[in-house]
């Protein structure tokens, strides 16, 4: 059987409830609901982190964050490490498979040299380095007049410009990133319809993270809408429309069939205060996890849980849902095995979820353990059963809860700590999830550590309950 082509598409810090195929009731992502009308929609999508890079990382490396060598949010500074090296990504076992392989948008994943996309098996990469970019200068603003440590030296951070075509910095001033990634995907999409080799094209969108920017039509569209939610409408309508131009180009050149395509948003929605332009010094709640507690940097569902869809046409059955959890790191062993590649010698921690994708009528929920980690939270999901230690809501402040046991099917608001109800249950699943937190760190310390001594930017946190 031939390979098919693989078509990721990741949007950053899109809530699980804003989506229409996943309840919004304010904005509409047709293109998107289409997309899950042709394939799976998953109702329990996992990131493997509630922020950025270590999801990424996972994503891209089929392993938990700590594994991978990424476990906290990235610099976007010029001398900043990120991803190491060393360790086999995705597109680079791919690649060796007799693919092409492309990332369009956001990395996030380091900007020193050794980091970059060309240096993880991307043949080609259009886009940003770093985490955040004004989406209409591509200038990084986020480290200005931050106290920055590079080499062991400390300096202060000042706006960075941030696009590039492989290693040569380009400008498209003035143009919305947004439709910047949907326009350069369907080009790289006509030069692979013009080829023999699959393709494995990875298009990562930073909507709807901020700065909070959209073209005025898409601002117009959602004006009735009170300030806060009407910007990330806007912002998630561009997106959507942007998907729309990447799968009809697929269409037009007749490829859907035999494409992968694959949607998540790397973790939940941001609450963040820097998401005003006003100077507002308020939690921000424009985005929404739907009924899911919790925002990006919470290991509540609302952190981790995420928007997640797959089509491919010739494999997989249309208008389906599966509650089977499926994370970031499943993603790897998934596309590996379809493809045809064996990923045994890649020590993935990662399952291939493809049996399940193909046959989503008779899958069941997967009974295995599965595991986050945020500075001082842990979490773990068994089953129904989700435990959160030192669980955050805000991120500023402390935990609610020292251990927060839920029950996801009856409870998925994770409302009622059933804690005294249930003590033996919360103390073998907070045994279960401290003894994973502790093999991470051990992993890290004798792994990672010496490896990269200083130049990760992770710092230990006090873990311990
Ligand atoms: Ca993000």
């Amino acid at each position: 059987m031939s390979q098919p082509n693989i078509l990721v598409i990741i949007s950053d810090d899109q809530g699980y409830g804003d989506l229409s195929c996943m309840g919004a009731p304010d904005l509409k992502t047709p293109h998107l609901d289409s997309l899950a009308e042709s394939g799976v929609l998953f109702d329990n999508f996992y990131s493997n982190s509630p922020v950025c890079s270590p999801s990424r990382a996972s994503m891209l490396t089929g392993k938990y964050p700590g594994k991978a060598g990424v476990r906290s949010i990235i610099d976007g500074h010029r001398w900043a490490p990120g991803l190491p090296q060393g360790i086999t990504t995705l597109p680079a076992a791919l690649k060796n498979g007799g693919y092409r392989t492309d990332l369009v948008g956001k990395w996030h994943l380091g900007v020193a040299p050794g980091s970059r996309p060309n240096d993880h098996g991307f043949d080609n990469f259009f886009g940003f380095l770093g985490g955040t970019v004004d989406y209409f200068s591509h200038i990084n603003y986020g480290m200005n007049n931050r106290t920055l440590v590079v080499e062991d030296q400390e300096i202060t951070g000042t706006p960075v410009h941030d696009l590039w075509q492989n290693d040569g910095e380009i400008w498209h001033d003035g143009r919305y990133m947004t439709e910047v990634i949907g326009e350069k995907t369907c080009e790289r999409i006509d030069h692979h319809a013009a080829g023999n080799d699959p393709f494995y094209l990875h298009v990562a969108f930073n909507a709807p993270h901020f700065p909070l920017h959209a073209p005025n039509k898409y601002r117009e569209r959602f004006a009735h809408l009170p300030a806060e939610r009407g910007i990330i409408a806007a912002m998630i309508s561009a997106l959507d429309d942007a998907i729309g131009t990447i799968l009809a180009r697929l269409d037009h050149h007749g490829l859907r069939d035999d494409t992968i395509v694959f949607f998540m948003s790397d973790n939940g929605p941001s609450r963040e205060i820097r998401n005003w332009l006003d100077g507002t010094q308020t939690a921000f709640y424009g985005s929404t996890a739907g009924a899911l507690k919790g925002h990006k940097f919470s290991l509540f569902e609302g952190g981790v849980r995420v928007p997640g869809i797959i089509s491919w046409p010739s494999r997989i059955p249309s208008a389906q849902h599966t509650a089977t959890p499926m994370v970031g790191m499943d993603v790897m062993p998934t596309f590996l095995e379809a493809a045809g590649i064996d990923s045994d010698e890649y020590d993935l921690d990662g399952t291939s979820m493809l049996d399940v994708l193909t046959h989503p009528q008779i899958a069941e929920t997967s009974e295995r353990d599965l595991f986050w980690e945020q500075g001082d939270q842990t979490s773990i999901r068994r089953g129904e059963w989700k435990l959160v230690l030192n669980g955050r809501l805000v991120e500023e402040e402390g935990p609610v809860d020292e251990v927060f046991l839920s029950n996801l099917r009856t409870d998925v608001g994770e409302s009622k700590n059933l804690v005294d109800q249930l003590p033996e249950l919360a103390a073998e699943l907070t045994a279960q999830a401290l003894q994973w937190r502790n093999e991470i760190e051990h992993y890290w310390d004798t792994h990672w550590v010496p490896k990269l001594g200083t130049s990760t930017s992770f710092s230990r946190p006090a873990f311990h309950r």
